[in-house]
């Protein structure tokens, strides 16, 4: 634990509020308060990064995305000066807590794929793996989200970076890098790459400091600039707009945060993004091994990158260009150091988020890392040919640049070692859905790494009721050792502590209820079952087969007010990416529903749906700990992983799912009787398809769902306008349902009525979520980070 100076705090807090060109602390506003606090903690920190371990590799850890949440209340729990902190600031009146409030919340990604880089850079450091993670700092992060007339409103995350108290910029780090251009060839006939652009990548730095322990990592973010940003030829000539071209220009490619999940887009400055964050970290990494006194040769001895899904792949070309053209080695030497140093994480297996770059893209701007990869495929060749001679089909399906394509996922697996998937059923998916065939090559190269949550942000961070609870029934150890929990089990035959465990949970709620209140003027009744579904909005995550079980509950109520089920609220958070128009057709549903039901006298004392806007995560730090029920429903075969499901089962949710993703462990863990598990498996979402699936079959075998669909078409919602759902609609029907809501549709309304009625039963209830919070342990990102610490880590021979 960091001890705590108070005179040199007293000290640097002065010396902040003087840089305000204030007076005295008093005359701080709350904003001014939390910047002072935050840079004076800043200045405080431990130096120590992670001592190198000699049988460790550094791990490099590359992301487009990482969603770090608010950092000052997180730094100071895991520097163990929370209470100090707290007592030194009452001496001038201000309260901790308020002032943490003041934090913008850096919104550096998207959804799970940036928050588990989050989480892990957290475990990182925590249990001592030595480790620098790079990305990208963007001007603008996620979108914020409002709601017009029940429509997503996008307006732009100016999060200042320029005032974030955490960062500190090392001017020594500046990387320059070339884009565009040709190649030329030599008197020997060797190319050489002229390029047409050079930008300058400068290194903004924030502290990950681990829980309790003195050390303190890095998260170094590049941000994109000009040598020479401004013109003053140009500018003399009267010019103006046209001097501040090159400063403009440079600056354009860390604005903003492609705003995708499980999607790609394909746009030339998305590639300019991944190179430049490639290009710096890349030369990053080769500088720190040259300062530690290595050589290149003995890179993969000493460094690992670890590919956070496809988008920083163009650093395995990068490497290759490096040790090639700049160390002139052999193709095969160099090869066989690209070949022991990188390691992939794959994400995802949608089609439409499996990344490829044209062809003439990818030529124009990087023409150099075109040559190279061409090269990589001609010296994979002869191997495919060995294993399935004369199959064109295996080669084309193998090989990275087809169809004037170039895939980067077929680039990562021929070029790395490792591969993983993020959940045991996903992982095997990866091996037998996407790669099979390299798999046959490689059977070492895959392996399965599940998700894991920090708890020191997900329990005792955003739960210190929780948190306070269990350690004082079972110690304080779990914070770092979360397979501890199981100790909670014994205590579930302690009434006093299902009390107090109720009692945390009732509080969470209605502090969430305010929230609610504030953000949407909505009164909901924290009485009833907070049933919530947080995470971003995807057809595959079927928040609309969430929907037609709300409209089947409101036709029921409606018909009979008097039934005896115990009140729900229905609560969404979710962000759409601007471009997905079926996705914002399926918030404005959810909207228009709620909308109506909310005013409902006859239903909405049993009833309600709110859709909290801006989810983020500080929001989703407010809803975890007060939710009851954990929507985790994307059809069987599609999320990956989810991370949102182990982070409320850990706050004592039970989890309503299919048998997809990380559900499939969770259920193991917490046993089939303490989840409700429904739906089509994999294989039954297999078969169904084979078979010529077709919705309007299931809509006219059950006459409920098919009332709910036409009243969704009624205009009844929407002021008459019976179009205003065609979207959503029409991808049920006539879209043929990808995603297989309808097929799902009754088996989810069973399993909803059997979580109702063990609702009721609130003993049995407290007992169950008890037993959830005990049997979760295994989802710890500490646990996760030791998978890869023995599963891809490891110094290869
Ligand atoms: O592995 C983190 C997270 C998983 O928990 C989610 O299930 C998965 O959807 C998400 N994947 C992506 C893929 N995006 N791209 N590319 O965000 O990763």
């Amino acid at each position: 634990m960091q001890t705590f100076n108070t005179a040199q705090f007293h000290d640097s807090l002065a010396r902040q509020w003087r840089s305000f060109g204030l007076q005295s602390a008093q005359q701080m506003t709350q904003h001014q308060w939390w910047q002072a606090l935050s840079r004076t903690l800043n200045e405080l920190l431990p130096l120590q990064a992670t001592a190198p371990n000699t049988q460790q590799r550094q791990v490099n850890y590359i992301s487009m995305e990482f969603l770090i949440g608010r950092l000052t209340g997180n730094n100071l729990l895991n520097l163990g000066l929370y209470q100090q902190v707290k007592t030194a600031l009452a001496d001038y009146e201000v309260d901790l807590t308020d002032l943490l409030e003041q934090e913008v919340d850096p919104a550096l990604g998207n959804g799970g794929l940036g928050r588990l880089a989050a989480c892990f850079l957290d475990s990182m450091a925590t249990i001592g793996q030595s480790a620098i993670s790079y990305g990208l700092n963007y001007q603008y992060g996620l979108f914020r989200q409002s709601f017009k007339q029940g429509h997503q409103h996008e307006s732009p995350d100016n999060w200042l970076r320029e005032h974030y108290p955490w960062f500190s910029r090392n001017e020594t780090l500046n990387v320059h890098v070339n884009f565009g251009g040709k190649l030329v060839k030599n008197a020997k006939g060797v190319e050489r790459w002229e390029p047409a652009l050079t930008l300058v990548g400068e290194a903004w730095d924030l502290p990950v400091v681990g829980y309790q322990n003195g050390v303190v990592q890095t998260l170094r973010l590049w941000q994109s600039t000009h040598s020479e940003p401004f013109d003053l030829t140009l500018f003399n000539d009267g010019k103006f707009l046209q001097s501040e071209r090159p400063g403009i220009e440079a600056a354009k490619l860390t604005k903003v945060l492609y705003p995708n999940d499980n999607h790609t887009a394909g746009k030339r400055l998305r590639l300019m993004q991944q190179y430049f964050q490639c290009a710096c970290s890349v030369a990053d990494i080769l500088r720190r091994h040259y300062l530690a006194g290595h050589k290149i040769e003995q890179l993969a001895d000493y460094q690992v990158i670890q590919l956070n899904d496809t988008h920083p792949t163009i650093a395995i070309p990068e490497l290759m260009r490096i040790l090639l053209d700049e160390h002139q080695m052999s193709w095969d030497k160099a090869w066989a150091i690209v070949n022991k140093t990188f390691a992939y994480t794959n994400h995802t297996l949608m089609p439409e988020a499996l990344e490829c770059w044209s062809a003439s893209l990818m030529q124009s701007l990087l023409p150099r890392h075109f040559a190279i990869i061409k090269q990589i495929d001609a010296h994979f060749k002869p191997l495919v040919e060995k294993n399935w001679p004369k199959d064109k089909a295996v080669w084309e399906k193998l090989c990275i640049i087809h169809n004037r394509q170039v895939r980067m996922g077929n680039m990562c697996v021929i070029s790395g070692f490792a591969v993983n998937g993020v959940a045991a059923l996903h992982s095997d998916l990866v091996v037998k859905d996407l790669f099979p065939e390299y798999n046959q090559l490689w059977p070492n190269k895959f392996h399965n790494v599940t998700n894991g949550i920090t708890p020191r942000r997900w329990l005792k961070q955003c739960n210190p009721a929780l948190a306070s609870l269990i350690d004082d029934s079972i110690g304080t150890g779990w914070v770092t050792d979360l397979d501890q929990l199981k100790k909670l089990e014994p205590f579930i035959g302690d009434a006093a502590f299902r009390q107090r465990y109720q009692q945390i949970k009732d509080d969470n709620k209605l502090h969430l209820a305010r929230y609610v209140k504030q953000v949407t003027g909505l009164v909901i009744n924290p009485e009833a079952i907070f049933d919530v579904q947080i995470k971003r909005l995807h057809e595959y995550k079927r928040q609309h087969l969430n929907l037609l079980h709300i409209l089947s509950l409101y036709r029921q109520l409606r018909d009979n007010p008097s039934l005896d089920i115990p009140p729900r609220v229905f609560l969404f958070a979710a962000k759409a990416a601007p471009g997905y128009y079926l996705a914002k057709n399926i918030i404005y549903a959810i909207n228009c529903v709620a909308e109506k039901i909310n005013n409902d006298p006859l239903v909405n004392q049993k009833l309600q749906v709110v859709f909290i806007p801006d989810y983020k995560v500080s929001v989703a730090e407010l809803i975890i700990p007060a939710a009851d029920v954990s929507e985790q429903i994307s059809t069987a075969g599609k999320e990956a992983s989810g991370t949102g499901n182990m982070k409320l089962a850990l706050n004592g949710a039970l989890t309503i799912g299919t048998l997809d993703g990380a559900n499939v462990e969770i259920a193991q863990e917490v046993g089939n009787e303490n989840i409700f598990i429904f739906g089509h498996t994999v294989e039954q979402v297999n078969a169904l398809k084979a078979s010529g699936y077709d919705p309007l079959k299931w809509r006219k075998k059950d006459k409920h769902l098919d009332t709910i669909l036409k009243e969704l078409s009624s205009g009844v919602f929407t002021q008459g306008n019976k179009h205003a759902f065609d979207l959503m609609l029409n991808s049920l029907g006539s879209g043929g349902d990808p995603y297989l809501v309808l097929a799902d549709f009754a088996d989810y309304c069973e399993a909803q009525k059997r979580m109702g009625e063990h609702f009721v039963d609130r003993d049995l209830w407290t007992r169950t979520t008890i037993l959830n919070t005990a049997r979760v342990g295994m989802f710890s990102s500490d646990r996760s980070i030791r998978d890869y610490q023995q599963r891809i880590w490891q110094r290869k021979a």
